[in-house]
């Protein structure tokens, strides 16, 4: 492409409707912070909103294609050198997205903005509203499914939820859905809003010497000592695979056994459109009531017994190969004897392979924790 235009266009929504044949993907839309709370057991607790296993919901949505809108507002295919089998192929992962794109789009962003003020600005010099950025190639995948979009479970999107437009960016932090959607932009730099720039970032300390999280947090306090840290950091896009344990739902429950079994419940989201197709829970004893869950996991015995989790049938409507949906599983856990703490441990492992990172690490703000979950103490209560 020889060079970018400056040009502007308005698109009504009645037009976006019009133009647009309706698209429905289902989609699991995760908050970053989800899971936060969990690192508080093993580490200095994150700062932020405790938030458990629920700052999550799988939809299924429905708009206007991103790619499709792009493209007919005249901005050239990313992907126009493949055949249209080959598009159809396309794996819809960060580094396959850059790679298959072609060169002109690699250092290219579509901005997201909305018609909300940003309540996180530190800058009080200026007005600054909530907003996002996505790689031009990511925004315009032919798998990668964006929407703009206006209705969510076939009803019609509600306010509190960003009508009357929203971003659907699967398999990204919530962050970038970007809700009241009034403007789209192209730049050949990131978006530099108050979420993209100061929050949504990953504050840790790096290597050795450094100090160790306590030491950190403290030395965040300090606003340009923060600011140097979220200078040198990228804003958050994608998330990895995870699951998660919904029954039980806290640590320290009595759970029934009826018949030599328990039953366990949870979640679990895949990756990169490969959804999670494999869970696997084991329970564990307990070496001591305050094991913290990250000294479970890096002391698990080596010939613990691992049971796979019956899987809910994934929800249709992918119109391809990939999945933004989560995954429901379920077990009848068997129980071997209720005499001592246990504690239940779960992964999960996608259909393209990709296994959840046992222990994810700690970061500042508790983001994209995506260990193994861990529910301890746990005691067991026959019925008959
Ligand atoms: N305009 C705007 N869009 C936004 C946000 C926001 O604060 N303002 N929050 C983002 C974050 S952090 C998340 S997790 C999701 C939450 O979407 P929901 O409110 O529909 O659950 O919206 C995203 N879009
Ligand atoms: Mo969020």
């Amino acid at each position: 492409m020889a060079s970018l235009k400056h040009v502007q266009q308005e698109l009504s929504l009645e037009a976006l409707k019009k133009k647009h044949e309706l698209t429905e993907v289902v989609a699991t839309l995760e908050c970053a912070g989800n899971r936060r709370s969990e690192l508080a057991a093993s580490h200095t607790p994150a700062e932020g909103i405790q938030w458990g296993n629920a700052v999550i919901a799988n939809v299924i949505w429905g708009g206007a294609s991103l790619r499709s809108v792009l493209l007919s507002a005249g901005v050239p295919d990313p992907f126009a050198h493949h055949s249209p089998t080959d598009l159809a192929r396309l794996e819809p992962s960060e580094q396959a997205t850059l790679s298959d794109s072609a060169d002109w789009a690699r250092s290219l962003h579509l901005h997201l903005f909305s018609a909300q003020e940003s309540t996180e600005s530190d800058d009080p010099s200026q007005k600054e509203y909530f907003a996002a950025s996505i790689p031009l190639s990511a925004a315009m995948h032919p798998n990668g499914s964006c929407l703009l979009a206006y209705q969510y479970n076939h009803q019609p999107l509600s306010q509190r939820h960003g009508a009357p437009l929203r971003a659907v960016v699967p398999g990204h932090v919530g962050a970038r859905w970007v809700k009241w959607l009034n403007a789209l932009k192209i730049s050949a730099g990131e978006n530099q809003s108050p979420p993209m720039r100061q929050d949504y970032k990953l504050l840790a300390p790096r290597g050795a010497g450094e100090g160790g999280e306590k030491e950190y947090a403290k030395k965040a306090k300090d606003y340009d000592f923060r600011m140097e840290e979220l200078r040198q950091q990228k804003p958050l896009q994608r998330l990895e695979a995870s699951c998660s344990i919904t029954q039980p739902a806290h640590d320290g429950q009595k759970l029934d056994v009826i018949n030599g079994r328990t039953t366990i419940k949870g979640y679990a989201v895949g990756q990169d459109g490969s959804p999670a197709t494999q869970v696997w829970l084991a329970l564990v004893p307990q070496p001591s009531q305050d094991t913290s869950p990250e000294d479970l996991l890096r002391s698990l015995p080596a010939d613990i017994e691992w049971h796979q989790a019956e899987i809910q049938q994934p929800q249709s409507g992918a119109s391809n190969n990939w999945s933004w949906a989560w995954t429901l599983w379920h077990l009848d856990l068997p129980v071997l004897s209720t005499k001592e703490n246990w504690a239940l441990v779960a992964r999960c492992v996608t259909a393209a392979g990709v296994e959840q990172e046992k222990i994810s690490g700690w970061n500042l703000r508790g983001f994209c924790n995506r260990s193994w979950p861990v529910v301890r103490n746990i005691t067991f209560e026959l019925s008959s």
